[in-house]
């Protein structure tokens, strides 16, 4: 057992240190107040290889392992979760699943662009009476001969009104439950698809999130992804690789809250002595440098079992369960070791402390995890 990074290991996470703390940094309390979508920070992402981490350098990605798509998006999450989930849902939603279960097809023409930044990708399964039974989708796409006739509604879609691709999850058979499910490549711009309202959002401010109607859309049926009825499983995978983006972004909000708190908890004196020296804080920070470390191992030993081709479902599942605990608990903390100016947006801790909320509800609902680890847990 080894828990060293590798030297490329260590150089990739100093890139995206070095990116987050200069050019994201910037205006990210504006980004946040005003919910501005950071479009040319994304094609800065894009250029650095953030966009298509973990593709084949043949279809213009970085080629790189999940051991790094993690120590990038914590990096980027402990400055701007809003950028962060842009990589995650692109990365590991959109470009996994075309280039593990897409044709070569479908790859040349839409991953190639995915994975260099050109396009940004979306993710719809979301549906406004099918969030965590997922099964339930109500959206259908009807079998027309060479196109599907798609018509319905997906909500809190990341990217919603800025992408270019859109991976579409819809029923194609009710009668056959999870096995009538199939999964579609839908393009911006066709017929009969329109992008709603922007949510006005807690916290990932900076993220846009729409709502998407469907109104008789002809999807080419070249465009469907995998065999025929595979597309709650295609789904239920992709997810399974998107809960360890989203474990590290949660790991990542964390880790920021708590380098913020430490270093605050150096300057700030109270009672005579700077306050990191009262056992209240000194505990608080060792709770928090504690439970930040586990949910690094977890996030770690989920990717690696991606790497290694091990199952991954109830490991990615116990690094969201756990990271976004620890990142909703800990930002908490770090808010109060701030005391009033916690409460300020230019100290960052309260975005963080926003942002953190919802690592715990996308990908997957808390609720949901335990649902997947104690299902494969009794039945082993
Ligand atoms: N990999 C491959 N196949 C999987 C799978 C996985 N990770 N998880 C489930 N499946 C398969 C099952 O094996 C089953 O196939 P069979 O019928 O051939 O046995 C099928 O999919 C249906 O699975 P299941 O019966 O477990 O479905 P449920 O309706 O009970 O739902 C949960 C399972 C709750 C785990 C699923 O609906 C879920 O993950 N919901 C949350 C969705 C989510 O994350 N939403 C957020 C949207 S993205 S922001």
């Amino acid at each position: 057992m080894d828990f060293s990074l590798s030297e490329e290991h260590i150089m990739i996470r100093d890139a995206a240190r070095d990116f987050a703390q200069t050019e994201l940094l910037l205006g990210v309390i504006e980004r946040d107040e005003k919910q501005h979508f950071p479009a040319e920070l994304v094609k800065k992402m894009g250029d650095l290889g953030f966009l298509g981490i973990m593709v084949d350098p043949k279809y213009g990605g970085s080629g790189m392992d999940t051991i790094s798509y993690v120590l990038i998006m914590e990096e980027l999450s402990k400055i701007d979760a809003s950028a962060s989930v842009i990589v995650s849902v692109n990365n590991s939603l959109v470009c996994y699943g075309l280039e593990a279960f897409g044709t070569e097809a479908q790859k040349e023409k839409y991953l190639t662009k995915l994975a260099t930044g050109e396009f940004v990708g979306a993710f719809c399964l979301s549906e406004p009476e099918a969030g965590s039974d997922a099964t339930s989708q109500k959206t259908s796409a009807i079998d027309k001969g060479d196109y599907y006739l798609l018509n319905g509604t997906k909500n809190w879609i990341t990217n919603g009104g800025r992408a270019d691709v859109y991976i579409v999850i819809a029923q194609t058979d009710k009668h056959k439950g999870s096995h009538g499910i199939n999964a579609f490549i839908v393009e911006k711009g066709m017929e009969g698809f329109h992008v709603g309202p922007k949510e006005n959002k807690l916290g990932i401010r900076g993220s846009d999130t729409h709502t998407l109607q469907f109104n008789d859309v002809k999807v080419p049926k070249e465009n469907r992804i995998g065999d025929d009825g595979a597309g709650f499983r295609f789904a239920m995978k992709t997810l399974s690789g998107g809960r360890i983006g989203i474990a590290a972004q949660a790991l990542g909000i964390a880790a920021g809250a708590y380098e913020l708190a430490l270093k605050y908890s150096k300057e700030r004196k109270a009672f005579g002595t700077e306050i990191c020296n009262h056992q209240a804080i000194a505990f608080k920070l060792a709770d928090m440098y504690t439970d930040i470390e586990a949910a690094r191992h977890l996030v770690m030993k989920a990717a690696w079992d991606k790497d290694q081709g091990n199952n991954y479902d109830v490991s990615s599942a116990m690094a969201k369960l756990y990271a976004s605990k620890v990142a909703m608990e800990h930002t908490v903390e770090a808010v109060q070791i701030h005391g009033g100016n916690g409460f300020v947006k230019d100290y960052h801790v309260e975005r963080l402390m926003r942002d953190a909320k919802i690592t715990q509800i996308y990908e997957g609902t808390s609720e949901i995890q335990k649902i997947v680890i104690s299902r494969n847990i009794i039945k082993e």
